[in-house]
């Protein structure tokens, strides 16, 4: 193996390096020993086709997981520079949003570190998910030009080049490669497409720009603002766009491996991840037409190499688009979309399970059942609820397709990387063997009565949460005190996960510390710490958030009440913010309303780093209870089956539980109160206000006492530290389950069979 020196690469001393070059430095080299680890080949590859891929910065993980990590570092300290001013000053890549796209990425680590020949597909957006910043309280949306710096370089330019036409105009995509590192592996590689002719200075203002110029913004941003029609249109332009090239990349390298095309399945494995790449399946059947094979065959190759997963059971957030549409952006696709829904009624009567419905709408998911061989829940409780009620009429129809595949999360950015000091603690106690096999975490079990270490992941806690406090003062000004209990809700901001019900219970809180006597104040503070982006379309969710920030200030302004409380929101949370800030927390809120969210993965996350989750028995939080035990996990709420119960009956009234709960309606009654009034916005505080109080689609009320009543449980257990770490050990031996190598060694056995 080559020595690789990071003074080699610098053509002066490194002391003497802008960090500009260092950095480009970094990635030359990083680039080369990637190259020498050499990528994971065989006659069948995954192509894992994702609107999303969001991969956080690449130079520590990149560093890590080559193992010269600790090299660079000396070299560079010797040189009297850090290491952590260069991640510094790397540019996050805004390539995704949430859970789906974070997901994405974890897996593509896995299939790197578990040596599977894997391609993620996806698009090269240039300004990707919007900057968030605050002003007056508010959320407000600007372009992340993440591109701009020469980082351009982890993304290299390919010679492949496609043509992807769309009705009258034709475009030709240029191929972007970044390589995914495997831990002490081989690599596999991110493809993301891109046209040249776009052009940012379409870009008006803000994230406003000239929706009508389809090659001069076609990969501008990630989901461009759909709330007007152009934006609509713009979002199947990019799909489209997106899975011809997978599909033309796809069968390029399927010939040159061998394969006739007739038997495709046995060279590819497609997962769409979601529907955004649905698309896939119908242009797929359209080149192979296109290659000579006949339309039922194509139709049975493409199902034997498709495979689909579902993200979410919000109605809402399964795509459906006007046939009018594929006809303005793929009319090749029309045909072809239509033959196969003339397949279906052919065979099943049921109007659920059509793929065009009587008023010309696509139903993208049904394509994805009907034609691949695989749909999947990433949950346990997501998979049955899509089994029993979402999906119920597919699942009668196609038992056999179903499956679960729960979420995981690659602990080599989630610990080794975020968490040196656990890492160093766990690694001291147990070896290394569990960064490639997860489950050795269990052998920390036993440590749970050792008191000493239980103090020494006390310390690591803190520090962690000094680290943090010091790197939100840089980040924002903002000043936290890590003495206080760090009370963490961070995840995209939408009303399922009822960010809402942890600000009533803040004001709550706040109402309560101005009636107590002295000697009935709480011994810890409370840091309640949101990270949250609003869709920028999504109007109550953006007032939630100003709620949020005003009740900050109204706290902050109270000489008392601040001692005790404190209510921050992190300024454009991102992958970068949640590695800073996951290590630091003590509590993890997973409230989201029971049957709603599918998974959730940062509860994985605050899990493995040692904090103990407050939540709902929803998605994977409820395997993560099995797990841990009751003693080591706070629930509360109504169950799923309460919740899809009281949906069915349609009787909710949020007006019943706010005239029967007093402290409830005087938390909802704040919102509006004149202190709040004094910081914020009428028209924004008033419509939340009303928004819960007259409809509340995702149930706040009835969930708001017991979890008052048990967040009250876990402010008092805190106080026993000792048995505050025990608890902390449990989750953190336990995690080992959600390793997203256990998930990835799971798709390929029941769905892909790579080899
Ligand atoms: C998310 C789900 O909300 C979350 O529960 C899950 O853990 C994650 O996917 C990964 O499976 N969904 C999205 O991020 C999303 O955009 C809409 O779904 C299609």
């Amino acid at each position: 193996m080559t020595e690789f020196s990071l003074a080699s690469y610098a053509n002066k001393p490194l002391a003497e390096c802008t960090e500009l070059e260092l950095f480009n430095a970094l990635l030359s080299l990083t680039k080369d020993a990637a190259a020498e680890k050499g990528y994971n080949q065989g006659k069948k590859r995954l192509y894992y086709i994702s609107a999303e891929f969001l991969i956080g910065k690449l130079l520590s993980n990149n560093l890590i997981n080559l193992g010269l990590y600790d090299q660079v570092r000396a070299e560079l300290a010797e040189a009297g520079r850090d290491l952590a001013e260069l991640e510094e000053f790397e540019n996050e890549p805004s390539l995704g949003n949430g859970g789906l796209g974070r997901l994405a990425a974890c897996f593509l680590d896995s299939c790197a570190t578990l040596g599977l020949p894997a391609s993620g597909v996806g698009l090269a957006y240039h300004c990707g998910l919007f900057r968030q910043s605050f002003d007056k309280n508010k959320q407000y949306e600007s372009p992340d030009y993440w591109l701009r710096w020469g980082q351009e370089s982890w993304m290299r330019r390919t010679p492949k080049h496609y043509t992807v036409n769309f009705g009258n105009l034709s475009v030709t995509s240029t191929m972007y490669q970044i390589d995914v590192t495997g831990y002490h592996s081989q690599c596999d590689t991110l493809n993301l497409f891109d046209v040249d002719t776009v052009d940012e200075r379409v870009i008006k203002n803000r994230i406003n720009f000239d929706k009508s110029q389809v090659a001069k913004n076609l990969t501008l941003f990630l989901y461009p603002d759909d709330s007007d029609e152009a934006g609509r249109i713009l979002r199947v332009y990019q799909e489209y766009f997106m899975v011809s090239n997978a599909a033309q990349l796809m069968l390029d390298e399927c010939v040159e491996r061998g394969s006739n095309l007739h038997d495709l399945a046995d060279y590819a494995a497609v997962q769409i991840n979601d529907t955004h790449p649905t698309m896939v399946i119908p242009e797929l059947i359209r080149l192979l037409g296109e290659r000579g094979i006949g339309f039922d065959e194509a139709v049975q190759i493409v199902r034997d190499t498709c495979a689909y997963t579902n993200h979410t059971i919000l109605a809402e957030a399964l795509e459906c688009w006007p046939l009018s549409f594929i006809e303005r952006v793929a009319p090749q696709l029309v045909p072809i979309i239509q033959q196969l829904d003339a397949f279906v009624r052919g065979q099943y009567e049921d109007d659920f399970v059509q793929v065009i419905d009587q008023w010309q709408n696509v139903h993208m998911a049904n394509i994805d059942i009907h034609f691949s061989h695989s749909v999947n829940g990433v949950a346990a409780l997501h998979t049955k609820i899509l089994e029993d009620s979402e999906l119920a009429p597919f699942y009668k129809i196609y038992p056999e397709k179903f499956n679960n595949k729960t979420n995981g999360i690659t602990f080599r950015r989630w610990m080794v990387e975020c968490n040196p000091g656990l890492n160093k603690l766990v690694s001291g106690k147990i070896g290394e063997g569990w960064k490639t096999d997860a489950e050795q975490l269990e052998q920390l079990l036993p440590l749970a009565d050792d008191p000493a270490f239980l103090a020494q992941l006390d310390q690591v806690k803190r520090t962690n949460k000094q680290t943090f406090a010091a790197w939100l003062a840089a980040h924002q000004g903002t000043v936290v005190d890590p003495d206080s209990v760090f009370d963490v809700q961070s995840k995209r901001l939408h009303e399922y996960k009822r960010q809402q019900l942890n600000l009533l219970w803040a004001i709550r809180k706040y109402q309560r510390l101005q009636m107590l006597e002295a000697d009935e104040l709480p011994k810890h503070k409370v840091t309640v710490i949101f990270g949250a982006k609003a869709a920028p379309a999504y109007t109550i969710a953006k007032d939630i958030i100003h709620a949020i920030i005003c009740l900050g200030k109204v706290i902050e302004a109270d000489p008392v009440a601040s001692k005790y409380l404190q209510v921050v929101m992190i300024e454009n949370y991102n992958v970068t913010a949640a590695q800073h800030l996951i290590p630091a927390a003590d509590i993890s809120e997973q409230i989201s309303l029971a049957s709603k969210e599918a998974s959730g993965t940062s509860n994985m996350k605050f899990m493995l780093n040692g904090a103990i989750t407050l939540g709902t028995m929803d998605g994977a939080n409820v395997e993560i209870a099995e797990l841990v035990g009751e003693d080591n996990i706070y629930t509360f709420g109504d169950s799923s089956d309460e919740v899809i119960a009281r949906y069915k009956r349609g009787d909710y009234n949020p007006r019943s539980y706010y005239e029967k709960d007093e402290e409830l309606a005087a938390a909802v009654d704040f919102l509006t109160s004149d202190a709040m009034l004094a910081q914020g916005d009428a028209t924004n505080l008033n419509r939340l206000h009303d928004e819960l109080l007259n409809k509340d689609w995702f149930m706040t009320f009835p969930d708001f006492a017991d979890y008052c009543a048990t967040k009250a449980q876990v402010l008092k257990d805190y106080e026993d530290r000792e048995a505050w770490q025990r608890k902390a050990l449990v989750n953190i031996s336990k995690a080992g389950y959600f390793s997203s190598d256990r998930t990835i060694a799971q798709y390929e056995k029941d769905i892909w069979h790579l080899r």
